[in-house]
């Protein structure tokens, strides 16, 4: 068993991430080096901020625990609130914008396969697929 606290084992570590334009804070609780299959991560969409994203290698699902903000599916072009409660699953490798709404999101996010937490996004959105030996 892993046990891992937010507070203890994870802010202020290298598996806490902010994104380079500080649009979003990644915790990472369970990474590829747990050898799970899935990474887990607890991350803030900052109020205000839009960011585009293509996770061309992964599958993501999302669940909201706070905050509020929305999604943007562009191939379907529809806008999706997001709130405590609303989850959203990435599963076509959809191309999307999230965005913050009036106060920071808290978003619980799981990967598979899972990130390495060497990824950052390219000038595409996409993360790399990156896979330990
Ligand atoms: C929800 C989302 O995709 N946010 C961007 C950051 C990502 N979740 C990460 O690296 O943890």
């Amino acid at each position: 068993m892993i046990v891992r606290n937010l507070d203890q084992d994870i802010l202020g570590t290298d598996r806490e991430v902010e994104a380079e334009n500080g649009n979003w804070v990644s915790r990472r609780l369970v990474l590829a080096d747990d050898r799970v299959g899935f990474s887990f991560h607890d991350t803030i969409i900052r109020a205000g901020t839009e960011t585009y994203i293509h996770y061309a290698n992964h599958i993501e699902a999302v669940y909201c625990v706070a905050g509020n903000g929305e999604i943007y599916d562009i191939e379907a072009g529809t806008t999706h609130p997001i709130r405590d409660g609303m989850m959203y699953l990435l599963n076509n490798h959809d191309r999307h914008y999230l965005r913050g709404g009036t106060e920071d999101m808290r978003l619980i996010c799981v990967f598979n396969p899972p990130l390495t937490g060497a990824e950052v996004h390219d000038e595409n959105g996409h993360y790399p697929l990156l896979t330990l030996d």
